[in-house]
């Protein structure tokens, strides 16, 4: 990393207007400082550090060449927008990145004007730009640019395909910017990413190219030339086998990404072409902090490091209580080992779901589907069919792309896939468009499909096992991210009744039913107030579905309120479920709730935002002890 001391261009930059009076010559200094300042940013406020480094160069540009925020840009998963939310209005208030009440991580309209798009979950921009360039073109506007940046990780999406489909039909006029840095958060996998490496460092395919990017070399006159030139002719010059070329866009590519001299004049030409058009650019993941590039998967989310030698800062977690991500990973291997018929799904997140430890033993027995959980939900399904045993590790907020296959290719048929449902309830930090809100709502409607969550490391285990005991039906656990509660948690696998609850603690008037890992608060609240002469009951429901209706039964006649506690929303999960039944079977008992309200709910630290929705111990106390 060049040696910085000041921000002397990066100072005067406020909004891209101020990057557009700087002479081309001056943007390496100003990327320089840019990418100095997300790393000297991030250190102390972990980020998406990795991709971030990677994308200045196209973010300066970008920003330099096209009219933005009358132009559009959109940022596919939004990761990589650092330098971009630096340059739109937020340098001052980069600090308050990710944090409770700051700015997001990811782009978000009501951010900023600049952010044309809210992103977070991947393979979207294609999709969202089409549509603006569509609205463009409905309306008569005729100058407006419209422009998505989408990684090689994303790009293998099934919605990037369908929209590339669609826009390459119908020959819409935008760009996409193709940032192939040749991995995702884990290696990149499948055909695409191979594909893309082989016209990256393909010789032949790199001489043709060669001459075409010589013949073109960047001039106004000749770009328009190009533009005039029958598709026939056009065909000779860009390789007629090139996939994206053959899916209706013009391709042009592979060019350095990291060259904003370069970038600004393919830019300026390619702002004049008609139709849709992809431009292919090589950038390296962790550009500019040594560690980073040799270590890329690490530093996706490196935590706090050190800014100077960018030495990852590891916590003292020695006697801590492990992740349930780690719980997960090594319980699975002892299945494997029980029976090899076991495999792990994972789309895209080997890494950070811990799949990883079992393919280190297993490499046959994990698959990595890339980012498709669609298809990893019907895969899981097709391995069901023939008698595997899949464990589809998908976490709870992308598990949203695979709900008709949960459905339609699972539930349907009664085939025995094992959801292991990770990042469940709020996820801190990344915010709205990753807190594990819905599973809850949005699979209790799934006949048959058996819903459980465990309260602490070893009933995961005892789930896991369960769930592998059990086989004739669908089964869906869902844990949180993040730690666990025993530092003891290897304990011996037990297979669980389906459907039973487990009364924690016997008490009276009130009953709190709690599901999942909030039953940790729950518990200290009860013990806070026991000694105020308090005694609740404490039931850990331990499965949402089948519900334990003889303890309901039971808790209605011997108590005047029911307290449901539940880390997703009120709507349509616990509380819901539990009210249905009153409802229905006429119980006279009262019923509150401590839930996830009807709203998103934004970034922050797991504890404010606990706070902020009642899940803390004080929140608890409050509303238990209102009920006596
Ligand atoms: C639907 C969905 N699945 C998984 C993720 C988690 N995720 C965030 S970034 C990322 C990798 C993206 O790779 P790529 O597009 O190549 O971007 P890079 O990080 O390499 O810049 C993944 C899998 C997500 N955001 N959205």
């Amino acid at each position: 990393m060049a040696d910085i001391a000041t921000y002397t261009l990066l100072d005067t930059v406020k909004f891209p207007e101020d990057i557009r009076k700087l002479s081309i010559a001056q943007l390496p200094q100003l990327s320089n400082e840019l990418r100095q300042f997300i790393i000297t940013q991030s250190a102390n406020n972990a980020g998406h550090l990795g991709a971030s480094l990677g994308t200045v160069e196209i973010t300066v540009a970008l920003h330099y060449v096209f009219d933005t925020p009358n132009d559009k840009l959109v940022w596919d998963v939004g990761h990589q927008a650092y330098a971009h939310k630096i340059i739109t209005g937020r340098k001052e208030n980069f600090s308050s990145n990710r944090k409770y009440k700051g700015i997001s991580g990811f782009p978000k309209m009501t951010e900023s004007v600049y952010d044309a798009f809210g992103t977070g979950h991947a393979s979207t921009s294609i999709s969202a730009v089409l549509g603006m360039a569509t609205a463009a073109r409905l309306a008569g506007n005729q100058s407006q640019q419209h422009i998505a940046v989408i990684g090689d990780g994303a790009m293998g999406g099934g919605m990037a395909f369908e929209a590339m489909n669609q826009a390459g039909g119908e020959q819409a006029n935008m760009l996409v910017i193709l940032n192939d840095n040749r991995i995702a958060i884990d290696e990149n996998v499948g055909a695409m990413s191979q594909y893309l490496l082989k016209i990256t460092s393909s010789k032949s395919y790199n001489r043709v190219k060669k001459g075409l990017w010589e013949f073109f070399n960047f001039s106004k006159l000749i770009t328009q030339a190009f533009s005039r030139m029958g598709n026939a002719l056009k065909g000779q010059i860009v390789s007629k086998s090139n996939l994206f070329q053959q899916l209706g866009f013009r391709y042009f590519g592979p060019a350095d990404g990291h060259n904003v001299v370069k970038l600004v004049r393919l830019l300026s030409n390619l702002k004049e072409l008609e139709g849709p058009k992809l431009l292919h650019i090589v950038t390296v993941k962790g550009k500019g902090l040594q560690k980073a590039e040799e270590n890329q998967i690490a530093y996706h989310f490196p935590g706090s490091y050190d800014p100077e030698t960018g030495e990852i800062i590891v916590p003292d977690e020695q006697n801590s209580p492990p992740k349930y991500q780690t719980v997960f990973g090594e319980t699975i291997l002892e299945l494997v080992l029980l029976n090899e018929k076991v495999v792990g799904i994972t789309p895209a997140m080997a890494t950070g779901c811990s799949l990883t430890i079992m393919r280190d033993k297993f490499p046959n027995r994990v698959f990595d589907v890339g980012i498709a959980e669609q298809h990893a939900v019907t895969f899981a399904a097709g391995l069901a069919a023939e008698g595997y045993i899949p464990f589809c590790n998908i976490y709870s907020s992308f598990l949203q792309r695979g709900y008709d296959q949960i459905i339609h290719d699972v539930a349907l048929q009664q085939l025995p896939v094992i959801f292991c449902i990770d990042r469940a309830g709020l996820v801190g930090e990344d915010g709205p468009t990753h807190h594990g809100a819905f599973d809850l709502a949005f699979l209790r409607t799934i006949p048959s499909l058996i819903i459980a969550s465990p309260r602490n490391e070893s009933e995961l285990r005892n789930m896991l096992f369960t769930a592998y005991s059990e086989r004739t039906k669908p089964f869906a656990i869902r844990y949180p991210r993040g730690k666990g509660v025993l530092t003891n948690w290897k304990t011996p696998m037990e297979k669980l009744e389906i459907g039973k609850s487990k009364i924690l603690k016997k008490g009276k008037e009130i009953a709190v039913l709690s599901l999942g890992p909030l039953g940790n608060n729950v518990s200290t609240a009860i013990a806070i107030l026991n000694k105020k002469g308090i005694a609740p009951t404490h039931v850990d429901i331990r499965f949402l579905k089948p519900l334990d209706k003889e303890m309901l039964d039971d808790i209605s006649k011997t108590h005047h309120t029911i307290v449901t506690v539940e880390d997703g929303t009120a709507v349509g999960g616990l509380f819901s479920e539990v009210s249905e039944y009153i409802a229905e079977n006429k119980l006279s008992i009262k019923i509150v709730h401590v839930a996830l309200p009807d709203s998103f709910i934004e970034h922050g630290d797991v504890a404010s935002l606990y706070k902020s929705v009642g899940f803390d111990v004080e929140g608890l106390i409050k509303i238990i002890s209102s009920q006596y």
